[in-house]
């Protein structure tokens, strides 16, 4: 059996994380979504809300569950038997980074990492960027799902 994770912040979840999500709930046994726990990065969502949501969107994906971890991911990896870590992969300035930290993450243990290329509509898609344009009163409907939508909205004194 096959136990993978995507990891990352998810502040908050977007249908490019999604679609990396679910992709690779095809291609492995199971899936665990893990949201970094970072004291020292001021988040929009609580990491209680961002496990909701993410909850929320996978669903209807049965051997996808979602948990946290604290520190390095290695070890989050080596206590939960999980062998690789999946990562989108959105244009060459996330492969530079993504590269280095695979090569580090793969020095320090034998979990490895594979790259899943970004569908195209998603390409240009980032949490950041969402609540920028959600915080300025932008549309992203079609870029998260709708209750992450009602949240940003709710954030922003919209509903
Ligand atoms: N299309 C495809 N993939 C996407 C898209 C998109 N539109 N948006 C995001 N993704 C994927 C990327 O693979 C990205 O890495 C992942 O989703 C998570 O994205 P974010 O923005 O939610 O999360 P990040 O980038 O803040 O997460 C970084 C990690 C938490 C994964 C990283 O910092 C980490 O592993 N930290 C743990 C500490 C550690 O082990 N450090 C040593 C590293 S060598």
């Amino acid at each position: 059996m096959t136990r993978v994770v995507c990891p990352g912040s998810f502040d908050p979840v977007t249908n490019g994380h999604l679609d990396i999500v679910r992709r690779a709930s095809r291609l492995f046994d199971e899936v665990v979504v893990a949201v970094l726990v970072n004291e020292s990065k001021k988040s929009l969502f609580s990491l209680e809300e961002r496990m909701d949501l993410l909850a929320q969107a996978t669903e209807d994906l049965p051997n996808v569950s979602v948990a946290s971890f604290r520190g390095l991911l290695v070890n989050f990896c080596t206590e939960h038997g999980i062998s690789a870590i999946v990562k989108g992969l959105r244009a060459v300035s996330d492969f530079d980074y993504e590269l280095q930290m695979a090569q580090m993450n793969g020095s320090l243990t034998d979990v490895d990492t594979v790259f899943v290329p970004t569908s195209p509509e998603y390409s240009f898609l980032a949490s950041s960027l969402v609540k920028e344009v959600a915080r300025g009163g932008g549309d992203v409907s079609g870029l998260v799902p709708d209750f992450v939508l009602e949240r940003l909205d709710r954030e922003f004194g919209r509903a």
